[in-house]
């Protein structure tokens, strides 16, 4: 990898033809970087999202079934959406949390949907690697991952997996299929945005293994009483800059729910772009959503947040996370001014309430 990574496609081009013929190529290597004569394990990153749990649970049913082995799934942070809480538990899908995990114990380590430093998971960054399988931006760390499958022209690392499957001969699962299609959907946005034909092609494949109801169910979850406040809270403070909505959610029980939020604000008529910010356990995290199709939301963020920390994204949605020692108020102070400014408008711009009291 070279000092110029390729630009984020907005548009991710992979063929299902491409997709099978990856697939095959590198099967026989994927399973090869595996140490049989030692436990495995899988991480997603930090907060997993549909597409890491489901990509880390068809490595794992990949794993198991071509080298009958019994990889664990380890997860940082916390599943806090609760459409995510939903998934792991309707499809009983086992995740260990990252600090019951002695990383010592494990003869292979495979990062799934993310890669090596990038700031979104929480492993030492002296881990040794075997397998990195992610649709993010080529880090150059990940070079020196024994096995790295980076494809960014697809819209989900489920995706990617789904070959691997197929390439296998492997059947899905009711489980494993309801797993890649939420999957899939989530991080496409139900194949309508950034998705690729290979996307198209595997959702096709996986859908008649899938279980409507149970998906229904997962996509539909009960939502606590708390969320709402803490939604309500948000709304009142929630500021509308020229095409821009800027959000503070405070401190967040879980930093799924800046997501959460910058969804529910990312169809705001007048704004193109919704900007969230949030704490939790001593960092400042950043969700952010673009309809401005000229703009990677990636790369945006990635301007905004610079050297205070670290970020990625696609080209619609995006997030990045800083870690504050103490007044956070400074911090989101510049990271508000250079997102005003990076959309050419004043840093200092105090904008208008995006709720209007009452007798106005
Ligand atoms: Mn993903």
């Amino acid at each position: 990898m070279g000092e110029n990574p390729s630009p984020p496609s907005v548009q991710p081009s992979a063929t299902s033809a491409d997709a099978t013929s990856h697939a095959q190529r590198l099967l026989d290597k994927l399973l090869a970087a595996v140490d049989i004569e030692k436990p495995v394990a899988i991480y997603t990153h930090d907060h997993p999202d549909p597409d890491s749990i489901a990509s880390a649970y068809a490595l794992s049913f990949l794993l198991s079934h071509k080298l009958s082995i019994d990889p664990i799934i380890a997860f940082g942070g916390t599943i806090g959406r609760a459409t995510n809480r939903a998934m792991v538990h309707q499809l009983g899908v086992r995740l260990y949390p990252l600090a019951q995990v002695r990383l010592d114990d494990y003869g292979t380590h495979a990062l799934i949907d993310t890669q090596p430093e990038t700031g979104n998971h929480s492993l030492p960054n002296d881990l040794p690697l075997s397998i990195a399988i992610d649709h993010h931006p080529m880090r150059p760390e990940t070079a020196d991952v024994k096995f790295a499958d980076v494809r960014t022209d697809y819209g989900a690392t489920s995706t990617i997996m789904y070959y691997y499957l197929e390439a296998a001969g492997i059947d899905l699962s009711t489980r494993l299929a309801t797993a890649l299609l939420i999957g899939i959907k989530s991080d496409t946005r139900g194949l309508e945005r950034e998705s690729s034909e290979a996307d198209l092609h595997a959702y096709l494949q996986i859908f008649p293994h899938a279980d409507l109801s149970l998906l229904a169910r997962i996509e539909n979850p009960l939502i606590p009483r708390r969320h709402f406040e803490a939604f309500h809270a948000a709304l009142e403070r929630s500021v509308i800059h020229e095409q821009a909505v800027i959000a503070d959610l405070g401190d967040a029980d879980n930093p799924d729910l800046l997501a959460e939020l910058a969804d529910f604000l990312a169809p705001l008529e007048q704004a193109e772009y919704a900007l969230v910010m949030g704490r939790h356990k001593g960092r400042l995290y950043l969700s952010l959503r673009s309809r401005d199709e000229s703009r990677d939301a990636g790369a945006l963020i990635t301007a905004i947040v610079g050297e205070l920390g670290t970020a990625g994204g696609h080209g619609r949605m995006a997030g990045a996370q800083i870690d504050i020692d103490e007044d956070p108020a400074p911090i989101q102070e510049t990271v508000k001014g250079r997102f005003l400014s990076e959309l050419g408008l004043d840093p200092a711009g105090v904008g208008n309430p995006l709720v209007r009291d009452g007798d106005e």
